[in-house]
């Protein structure tokens, strides 16, 4: 009797065992599972965070300042192309043959002034994109024969000159008070009223806009 009794609590007591270490593990890895999965979304929500505050602050960036991310791309502008950048400055090379006055309005539309050409450097990137053309500069001297003045106010008769050989001339005795580069990018006076393409120049976008000329 005794040896069954002993066989039973056996019995019992392995059966007890073997279903209760199974329940033990599981209950510890749900639990290890669930503290992995708090882990990992903690460790998501965080990155996502970070993310957006980095998102957020690059859009206010460019906000701010638009032209500032592909400023070395374009310097005048992603959305000016057809400026192109010198020294500094912004140029734009008409594609339309106008009257010396409109041609100065048209680049005060655009925050800009008839280029006013102060030396070599200038002279010959102006030169090398007017070839065999003729292009409006902002040089006149439409207030007083002989006496020419630039836009922007530089002094003329200290200053940089480039006139073909025998110019400024008012040729035939006509009224040429407005000054362009020639076909070969030397100077000539030429009446206002004819059409020549035109060189506008403003400065850089990042820099302060000059909204009119003189
Ligand atoms: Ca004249
Ligand atoms: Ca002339």
């Amino acid at each position: 009797m005794d040896e069954e009794k002993d066989q039973d609590n056996f019995r019992t007591y392995t059966g007890r065992s073997t279903l209760q270490r199974p329940l033990y593990l599981i209950y510890i890895l749900l639990a290890v599972s669930y503290l992995l999965i708090v882990i990992g979304f903690a460790v998501t929500l965080s990155k996502a965070t970070t993310l957006s505050s980095q998102l957020s602050e690059t859009y206010n960036k460019i906000k701010n300042n638009p032209s500032g991310h592909d400023l070395h791309l374009f310097p005048c502008g992603s959305d000016t192309r057809q400026w192109e950048y010198f020294n500094g400055k912004c140029y734009y090379f008409s594609l339309q043959a106008v009257p010396w006055q409109q041609a100065k309005t048209k680049c005060e539309e655009q925050h800009a002034k008839l280029a006013v050409i102060d030396g070599f450097p200038k002279q010959n990137f102006i030169q090398t994109r007017t070839r065999n053309e003729r292009f409006w500069i902002g040089l006149h001297d439409l207030h007083t024969e002989g006496e020419w003045k630039w836009l922007d106010g530089s002094d003329y008769r200290t200053g940089f000159k480039y006139w073909k050989q025998g110019e400024p001339n008012d040729y035939q005795r006509r009224d040429e008070d407005c000054g362009q580069v020639w076909i070969n990018g030397e100077w000539n006076d030429y009446t206002c009223n004819s059409n020549s393409f035109y060189v506008c120049e403003r400065p850089m976008p990042s820099t302060p806009l000059t909204s009119k000329g003189k």
